[in-house]
Order: structure tokens, then C-alpha cells, then sequence
């Protein structure tokens, strides 16, 4: 049985405030649910929209150690850019604060010193890796080592990228500090754990049993999870950038990031609520009311803290509603490679709006076309170009303009009377009646993808409409019949304005403009009766323009030229070999020769072969840098070469008596080392 509810809280997962915000997170989170709540909202219904800065947490600690500034500084930062990026999109937020106020530092605390002193929590100590120099236990992420299963050097504590084994810091072999390198010890601590597994019975009954609904890949994951048994989860850190621990002998600890970022939802709604009381009433109504309902809004990545641990949080509080539904997306790649804030690679939303000013709507679009809400999706720059270009444009505002302009031209901008109607235009009106119902049911069940091709489907209507009943043919034989057309067009353009407001607050803004149209709601989609006879319309002006190939080849450059950058940056990062005993060098005899000739290698277009004066007699050395030299360029040069490897024979019989030296670039070009000036060839290099 539906339950039915009086309002609706959502939430949008807290960014980490320690880059900007990239299309990934505006794809997967905040569009969707900013759609939900703008659709809620159109609809009359009363909605909170929760968001705000995730400011705790290592990664924030480490960008300032890099930076060489405070945490305090980098969370303001970013915190301003991110707020300013999600205001530019259109990101409709009531309340969007961060996890460093006072209220929520508070609020956090005394949430965890309620479940503490009614024991709800474990007290676990146990031996964790610990960096002497820099005094800090290190998380999973920033412990490598070699990992036990296959071996690979540099797996991380949590997991191998090269076998994909999930694993313990414990496991790794002769681990290290990820960002030193230097070797780790164990040192013993005292942390309090929330056990999970206590909660398993619960929380199978609550998710298994009574949310099928959920998305399969929310539930999929929160029944492997289930399936594999919960285990307690440590809610404190030994780290001084977080909440402290409101607990006596707990100095130098503070709550875990994942503990106090989630009640950051309720302490920001409660900042609100303390601000404007008798707008938005009290917080409780928001998060303990029954007839109130949450909805979590997330990238998949963040599933089990808000299906399994902020919930088990919650029941052991007592007090709270818990989610009705967390809707949370896959990933997005970023032309056809993982999105990534470390390495730089991603579209970044200050950047966007600085390349391609006031096209929020278009990058809207295209993120919810493409959503990623079933499997990992692709975003690409010329799928971007051909969205914008052959639907908005080609679509959307194309229909719109024609019948804006075909008003102004016949009627100066007044919407005309509507005659008889024909039984094509009943069948149109019918057609853009059913719209409405379509996409409330899509929003609905958060398909915000099909519900944006549904709204999309009326612009269509209406292009086959006008075009089916060529109203500038008709105006000369017929002039009233064109009165009838054009009132239906613009009736369908009003609805426009309401169908898009949800997913293109901007143009929806602007098109409203343009009709007068200062009061709509949801309620209204698919009237014809939406824009009065004798309305005078203002100018129209185009909703969309198009993108161009030059806009669309300069940002596929900026992506080149990072992908380049990183790896430059990783073959520099190439770590230096082992240290050797000298008398290992030793064993290298390393010589001067001149070259007496050089020649390409038949069937073998990588190989150059060298005759080599090496002092004593002629010797053949074969070497793979014929992409980069000419061979006449060498005739004469001295290079150094390895006098005593074993020879080696290359498949068409060839022999090379050792090997020349050449220095590897960062891009993979090879460069001969040759001397500064010449000496006799047979000259030890020492
Ligand atoms: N900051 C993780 C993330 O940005 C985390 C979300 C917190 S939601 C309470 O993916
Ligand atoms: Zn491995």
C-alpha cells in the first residue's frame, strides 16, 4: 500500500570540499535531484532541498600538507566554489551549508554522545599502521604495499588495481606511506565501532524485505553487502582535523568523516529552520515527523553509508524517519576514461561556464540524456555538440521560435482566437494531454532520462504540427483557420515552459519571458488554455543556439593536453631502480665508439645498425632508434655503448656485439648520448 505523505526532505550527497565540483558529480546527484525537487515544488508540494560541503575527512588534510596551507583554507575555498557552481547551475538548494559550522559541529556531537551513553557503541583497541615522522595513523587509501595475491608493487590497503583483490592494509606486503613512501609501524589504539552486525536481521527486513522498489542497483548492492555479513565499523579517527570526540580520554581523536557528513543533512536543516522559523518550520518536522519522507540522492560509490550505515545510525538514535528511496547513479566516464579529480580529468562546472558562458541548461541536458542511472554512461564532447545541436535547437527552440515568430508576423505578437478545431488538431491536443501523466509517472520513479525525452516528445508534437499544417500556405487561402493553428501552437509552447522547468530552469525562465507567462504549475501541463486570446507576447528571441565545432575541438584539446600532462608527470614519477653495490656498476663496461657507419635494417624499420670503432677492432651493434635519426646524421658521432653484454641475435640473423646508450624522453623519443668532446674511441666511462 502507497503510504502518503505530507512533505518531502531531500537530500543531495555533501561534496568533499577539496576540489571543485565536475560533471561526474552534477550528472550522477545534483541535477537529479534538483529536478525532483523543482518537480515537487511546481506540483505544490512542500520540499526541503538538503545540501551543503563535506569538509572533514583525510583527503582535505592532505591537499592542505600539499598546498602547505590550514584544512580551514582549503575547505573555504572550495566550499565557495563549489556553493557558486552549483547557484550557477540552477541547483535549487533551500539550505546549503557546510560540516565546519558551529551548529553542525554541535549537532554531530551530540548525536554521537547520545548513542555512547546509551551504549550503542563498541569499544575496540587494536594495533593500526602508524607514521612515526609525521605522527598520524594512516587510512586504507594511503597505505601501499605489494599486493599478496599477484604480487603487483603499490596495491593500496584497500584494494589491488592491478588483480582487484579487496584488502586489508593487514594483508599487504612491506607496506608504506602512499605519500612518502617511507615504511609503516603498528602502533595500539582505542576506537568506538557502531556494530553493524547487530543491525543485519534489521536491515534485511527493512531493505531486502520491504524496498524491492529500489533501484536493482541500490538493492544489489545492499543485499552483496548483506550477503557477506556486516561487521562493526569503526566511528572515530586518531586525527586532528574533524569533530572531536565528545568522550573523556578520547583527546586527539575525532568523528569519522562518514559519522558526523550524513547528520551534516540534519544540522544544516536545522540552521535553516533556527533562521527562518515560520517559513520553514521546526528541523524535526523535516527529519521525525512520520508523514515526512527522505529521499538521498547519491553516486554509487556511497550506497552502503546511506542504505546501511547512516540508517543503522539513525535506528539507534530512535528518533528519525529513515530514507524512503535513495536513488543513486552509476558513474559517468569522460570520453570514454574514468572521470578524475586527482588527475585532473574531468570537465570541472567553473571551467564549463567559462568556456561556453550561459549554456547551463545545454550541459543540463545532455548530463540528464545521458544519465547514468542503470550502468556507467559516457559523456563526449561531440554527443554533447549533437544533443544541443539536433534537440534543443533543432527541436525544442526551433518549434518554439517558429511559433513565436509566425505570431508576431501575422498577428503582432497578440494570441489569436481559436476557431473550430479539426479533428489533427483534437488528435495533437489529445496527444499533449498524455504527456503530462507519462512524465509524472518517469519522475515518479526518478527515471529523470525518459521523463526528459517525454517532455522532449511535446516540442516534437508540435514541429509536426506546424509542419504538417503549413500555416504559411494556408494564411493566404484560409486566414482564420491560421488563427486556430497558431492559438494551438503557442498553447503548446506554454506547456513547454511548465514540462521543461524541472530539467531547464533557465530557458524555461526565458521562454516564460517571451509568453508573459508569469503564473504555472505542474497542475496546468496539458491544457490548451494556457495562453488567453488578446495576450500580447513579447519580441522572441532564440531559447538555444548552436554549438559549434570550434567550441567543441577546443575542449577535446584541454582534455588532450591534461592526458598528456599526467603522463609526462607519472613517466617522471617513474621511481628510481633499487639501490646497487658499486661493485655492480662495476660489472658494466661502459665504453666510448665512434661510429664509422650507420644503416637502415631491411624488414626491421625500428633498427639501425652500427659499425663502431670501439679501439681495439670494428664491432656490429644493432640499436632500435631508427624512428628518431637519420643514419648519415651519426656517421662520425662518438657514442657510448655497452661493451660487455652477452650478444644478442635479432630474428633475421643479425648479431649486435652490445648496446648504445640512448636517454628515453617523457614522451618515449629516444635522444643518442653522444660526448661533449671527442676522446680515443675505446674510452672507459667511469
Ligand atoms: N563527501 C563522498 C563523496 O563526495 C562524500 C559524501 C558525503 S554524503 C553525506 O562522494
Ligand atoms: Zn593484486
Amino acid at each position: 500500500m502507497e503510504k502518503k505523505f505530507k512533505r518531502t526532505t531531500i537530500t543531495s550527497a555533501l561534496p568533499y570540499a577539496n576540489g571543485p565540483v565536475h560533471i561526474g558529480h552534477l550528472a550522477g546527484v545534483y541535477v537529479p535531484a534538483d529536478i525532483y525537487a523543482r518537480y515537487l515544488r511546481l506540483k505544490g508540494e512542500d520540499v526541503l532541498f538538503v545540501g551543503g560541503s563535506d569538509e572533514h575527512g583525510v583527503p582535505v588534510t592532505i591537499r592542505a600538507k600539499k598546498e602547505g596551507c590550514t584544512p580551514q583554507d582549503v575547505v573555504d575555498r572550495y566550499h565557495n566554489i563549489i556553493k557558486k557552481s552549483f547557484e550557477d547551475f540552477g541547483i535549487s538548494f533551500d539550505v546549503y551549508s557546510r560540516t565546519t559550522s558551529a551548529i553542525h559541529h554541535k549537532f554531530a556531537a551530540d548525536f554521537f554522545r547520545k548513542l555512547y551513553d546509551e551504549g550503542k557503541f563498541i569499544e575496540i583497541e587494536k594495533a593500526e599502521f602508524f607514521d612515526s615522522d609525521e605522527n598520524l595513523f594512516l587510512t586504507d587509501r594511503n597505505i601501499r604495499g605489494e599486493c599478496p595475491r599477484c604480487h603487483s608493487k603499490g596495491a593500496y590497503g584497500d584494494q589491488c588495481e592491478a588483480c582487484g583483490a579487496t584488502l586489508s592494509p593487514e594483508e599487504l606486503i612491506n607496506p608504506y606511506n602512499a605519500n612518502s613512501g617511507k615504511p609503516l609501524e603498528k602502533k595500539t589504539t582505542k576506537h568506538w565501532y557502531l556494530p553493524l552486525d547487530q543491525y543485519q536481521p534489521w536491515l534485511e527486513d527493512w531493505i531486502l524485505g520491504q524496498h524491492k522498489e529500489w533501484r536493482p542497483n541500490v538493492y544489489g548492492q545492499c543485499k552483496s553487502w548483506l550477503d557477506t555479513g556486516l561487521k562493526p565499523r569503526a566511528v572515530t579517527r586518531d586525527l586532528d582535523w574533524g569533530i572531536p570526540v565528545p568522550v573523556e580520554g578520547a583527546e586527539g581523536k575525532v568523528l569519522y568523516v562518514w559519522f558526523d557528513a550524513p547528520i551534516g543533512y540534519i544540522s544544516n536543516t536545522k540552521e535553516l529552520c533556527d533562521a527562518q522559523p515560520d517559513k520553514w518550520g521546526t528541523w524535526q518536522k523535516w527529519w521525525q515527523d512520520p508523514e515526512s519522507r527522505l529521499i538521498h540522492f547519491i553516486g554509487k560509490d556511497n550506497i552502503v553509508f546511506h542504505c546501511i550505515v547512516f540508517p543503522s545510525m539513525l535506528k539507534a538514535h530512535g528518533d528519525y524517519n529513515l530514507p524512503d528511496n535513495v536513488p543513486a547513479n552509476e558513474f559517468l566516464n569522460l570520453e570514454g576514461d574514468k572521470i578524475s579529480t586527482s588527475r585532473n580529468y574531468a570537465v570541472w562546472l567553473n571551467e564549463y561556464l567559462e568556456d561556453l558562458p550561459g549554456k547551463q541548461d545545454e550541459l543540463r541536458y545532455v548530463l540528464t540524456a545521458n544519465a547514468p542511472e542503470t550502468k556507467d554512461n559516457d559523456f563526449t564532447w561531440t554527443d554533447f555538440q549533437a544533443h544541443v545541436n539536433n534537440e534543443l535547437v533543432a527541436v525544442y527552440g526551433n518549434f518554439v521560435n517558429r511559433a513565436l515568430q509566425l505570431t508576431k508576423k501575422y498577428y503582432n505578437g497578440i494570441v489569436p482566437e481559436c476557431g473550430e478545431l479539426t479533428e489533427s488538431d483534437k488528435a495533437t491536443l489529445a496527444e499533449f494531454a498524455d504527456v503530462k501523466k507519462e512524465v509524472e509517472r518517469l519522475l515518479d520513479n526518478f527515471k529523470f532520462r525518459e521523463a526528459q525525452k517525454e517532455a522532449m516528445n511535446l516540442a516534437r508534437i508540435g514541429n509536426k504540427y506546424i509542419a504538417d499544417e503549413e500555416p504559411w500556405k494556408v494564411i493566404k487561402a484560409d486566414p482564420e483557420r491560421v488563427k486556430t493553428i497558431i492559438y494551438i501552437s503557442l498553447q503548446l509552447t506554454a506547456n513547454l515552459a511548465i514540462a521543461f522547468e524541472p530539467f531547464l530552469p533557465f530557458s524555461s525562465r526565458k521562454l516564460r519571458e517571451m509568453i508573459n507567462m508569469t503564473e504555472f504549475k505542474w497542475e496546468d501541463l496539458g491544457s490548451n488554455e494556457l495562453l488567453k486570446p488578446g495576450k500580447q507576447l513579447a519580441d522572441p528571441a532564440l531559447l538555444f543556439v548552436k554549438v559549434t565545432d570550434e567550441e567543441v575541438q577546443y575542449q577535446k584539446d584541454k582534455l588532450a593536453a591534461t592526458i598528456r600532462a599526467n603522463e609526462a608527470a607519472a613517466a617522471k614519477a617513474e621511481p628510481v631502480k633499487p639501490v646497487i653495490p658499486f661493485e655492480d656498476f662495476e660489472k658494466l663496461d661502459i665504453r666510448v665508439g665512434t661510429v664509422l657507419e650507420c644503416e637502415k635494417v631491411k624488414k626491421m624499420n625500428k633498427l639501425l645498425k652500427f659499425l663502431i670503432d670501439d679501439g681495439l677492432e670494428k664491432r656490429t651493434i644493432v640499436s632500435g632508434i631508427a624512428k628518431y635519426y637519420e643514419p648519415e646524421q651519426l656517421v662520425g658521432k662518438q657514442v657510448l655503448f655497452i661493451a660487455n653484454l652477452a650478444p644478442r641475435e635479432f630474428k633475421n640473423g643479425l648479431v649486435s656485439e652490445g648496446m648504445i646508450l640512448s636517454a628515453e624522453d617523457f614522451d618515449g623519443s629516444l635522444a643518442v648520448t653522444t660526448l661533449e668532446h671527442n676522446v680515443k674511441p675505446g674510452s672507459m666511462v667511469c
